[in-house]
């Protein structure tokens, strides 16, 4: 095999399927052994008794809806490793892992921010994964008030730390695609997908590098980047009614989910730039956080409008990481199973 054909052969094992429960079972059954890992999105704590693989439960309210499970699946059979609380599936090219970190009133945010992602990055190395592809960020109140910080900035503190002794080689392919919501009560919840082969981050010339903005946002800046391509997939980061790093349309609900559009817009046309045709291709997972349930039925309208083609949306109640942000995107087009 030459090069490029081995490069493909390691990023096009990854497969992306999301529903409600009576799915999730199926695809259990059916992709017995070759689960990466599970987000499961409700306010009521799911039930999953065979639990070879990351099982993360996202503990935010599903607007419309019952718990949503979003399932990374391979096309190969995956190793499973627990190593305390990190548990992960690799195949050949991919590692998916999650872990959850609980406060205990003596270890502050910043602090399990950071051993979160040490052991993260550990765990990259020791298995010979080194590029960090996407990350979950969820943890209860995020707009709240910490020792002496915002939650979400004490959380960004402990974040840019742990990268900040990493970055000289783990990230030439770019910084990863994230999120980072509130949740209704537990843990610091974390997910991660790193790959053997670089991907290719993706900015979005609308908005300023989140590691790049200004210090008015927190002492420490936030590290992703607004998505990543690898493959034959398309992960678009959280994405909000940001212009340069400062929010647009505080309070002004129907212009923020417009301002929203046009910058998933245009980290899609970032996308194309690389050939990945986001309008054309199959599949598109969309999960929207909104601050407020009352705004569900608008921003489900025009989400729909701009995107009929999509396999799957879910609308979830969640505290976004800035308090004048009423809503978030983010979205995914990867392959179904
Ligand atoms: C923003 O663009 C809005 O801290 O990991 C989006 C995606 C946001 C990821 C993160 C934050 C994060 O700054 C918030």
């Amino acid at each position: 095999m030459n090069q490029t054909a081995m490069m493909k052969k390691s990023v096009d094992s990854l497969r992306l399927s999301c529903g409600t429960r009576q799915h999730f079972e199926r695809v259990l059954v059916a992709c017995a052994g070759r689960i990466l890992g599970v987000l499961a999105f409700g306010s009521v704590e799911p039930q999953c008794s065979n639990r070879q693989f990351p099982f993360l439960w996202v503990q935010q309210s599903v607007l419309g809806g019952e718990t949503w499970f979003e399932v990374w699946v391979s096309t190969q059979r995956v190793t499973v490793s627990p190593v305390g609380s990190l548990v992960c599936a690799q195949d050949d090219g991919f590692i998916f892992g999650g872990l959850v970190l609980a406060e205990d009133g003596r270890d502050n945010l910043e602090f399990l921010a950071h051993q979160g992602y040490s052991a993260i990055f550990d765990k990259m190395d020791r298995e010979g994964y080194p590029y960090l592809l996407r990350v979950w960020n969820y943890f209860p109140g995020i707009n709240d008030t910490g020792r002496e910080l915002e939650r979400y900035r004490e959380f960004n503190v402990g974040r840019h730390e742990a990268f900040s002794h990493k970055i000289d080689r783990a990230f030439e392919g770019g910084v990863p695609a994230a999120c980072a919501l509130g949740t209704e009560d537990g843990g610091l919840v974390l997910g991660f997908l790193a790959s053997r082969v670089p991907g290719i981050s993706l900015e979005n010339p609308r908005q300023t590098r989140a590691y790049d903005y200004p210090e008015n946002f927190g002492p420490k800046s936030p590290v992703f980047s607004r998505g990543m391509l690898v493959g034959n997939a398309l992960f678009i980061s959280g994405t909000a009614s940001i212009l340069g790093s400062e929010t647009v349309y505080p309070g002004d609900m129907a212009r923020q989910v417009d301002e929203m559009l046009i910058n998933l817009r245009a980290v899609i046309k970032q996308a194309a730039t690389y050939g990945f045709d986001a309008y054309g291709a199959e599949g598109g997972c969309f999960n929207v956080y909104l601050r407020y349930a009352e705004d569900y039925p608008m921003v489900r309208d025009k989400l729909s409008a701009e995107f009929p083609a999509a396999d799957c949306r879910v609308y979830l109640q969640a505290d976004i990481c800035r308090a004048d942000l009423l809503v978030e995107v983010e979205a995914f087009w990867i392959e179904g199973i």
